[in-house]
């Protein structure tokens, strides 16, 4: 008999007491089996770190805090709670903001690709995403630039949304990519890893999402994490020049947790969803990245 895929969601917190508890209710809602929380709090000053623990007495077994000293940033809470989740014996991991700017039914959909491909990014760049139109045009025009030019040009990478911080990792993936140095902390980890991703050969899928501002709360990103992005792209090209693709037969295993690939890719809309077909079946062309 199969066993139902193990699931983990990884969500570093700093200052997000607001958002959590609905967060959390609403992740468990969805039609997941196995479905898993780590929360990976610096030590907020909003008590973000008590209201994990509250949320951890009433989800036993289900809900992990990693409670970590102060302010170490993004990356670095990735990293712990990546780490932590393959010790757990995670299949797939996922990552998202706990501001609500990422979608929980998203989440469904992405492990439905789970068998073709061994990372799905929710995308604000591909055709039917979205972005919130409270966004300002400097803020669209300074997302849309450091993806479309100064992370593709210099990197040569594929993936449309660079920076995207809502994805699902298959474990062969997440274990070849962490095997490397990566040490980006702010928006350059998200594409540190998708730049790995791509270098070591595994197959992604950038799936449309729409991308809610965040409900509660401010941005915690400093300008430090935006200049480090800036001088740490070039960085990583040359770092990770040696990267080539990895044997990963692993894959063939993976396979057997999913339901038979679709031929649809959902895209959600402001509280909608509809499918739209697609022009070839993951399937029966993977969408190679
Ligand atoms: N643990 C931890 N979480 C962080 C840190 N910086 C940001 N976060 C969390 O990472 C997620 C993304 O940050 P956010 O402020 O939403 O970035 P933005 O969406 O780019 O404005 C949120 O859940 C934050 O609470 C950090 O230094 N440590
Ligand atoms: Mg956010």
């Amino acid at each position: 008999m199969v066993h139902s895929p193990r699931t983990f969601v990884v969500i570093p917190t700093y200052n997000e007491a607001d958002n959590l508890p609905a967060l959390v209710a609403e992740l468990f809602a969805q039609p997941v089996e196995d479905l898993h929380i780590v929360i990976v709090d610096d030590n907020s000053s909003d008590g973000t770190g008590q209201v994990a623990e509250a949320l951890r007495l009433r989800y036993p077994h289900r809900l992990h805090v990693i409670h970590r000293p102060g302010k170490q940033g993004l990356g670095s809470a990735y990293r712990d709670g990546f780490r932590y989740a393959l010790r757990q014996g995670a299949d797939f991991v996922v990552q998202m903001d706990a501001d609500f700017s990422h979608s929980p039914a998203c989440i469904p959909q992405f492990l439905r690709h789970t068998a073709s491909y061994d990372v799905i990014v929710g995308s604000r760049y591909v055709a039917g995403g979205q972005l919130d139109p409270r966004w300002s045009w400097g803020r669209y025009l300074l997302s849309r630039w450091a993806n479309a030019v100064y992370a593709r040009l210099i990197l040569g990478l594929n993936v449309r949304d660079a920076t995207a911080g809502f994805k699902c990792w298959s474990r062969p993936a997440l274990e070849a990519i962490l095997a490397h140095d990566v040490r980006s902390n702010g928006y350059v980890f998200q594409v540190e890893m998708a730049y790995l991703a791509e270098k070591l050969g595994f197959r992604v899928l950038e799936l449309p999402i729409y991308f809610e501002d965040r409900r509660i709360g401010r941005s915690k990103m400093s300008m430090g994490v935006k200049l480090e992005a800036v001088w740490r792209t070039w960085y990583l090209r040359w770092q990770h020049r040696h990267v080539r693709p990895a044997p990963s037969p692993e894959r063939a295993v993976i396979s057997s947790f999913a339901p038979a690939p679709q031929s649809l890719l959902p895209i959600w809309g402001r509280g909608e969803q509809v499918e739209v077909l697609r022009a070839a079946s993951p399937s029966a062309k993977p969408h190679h990245y």
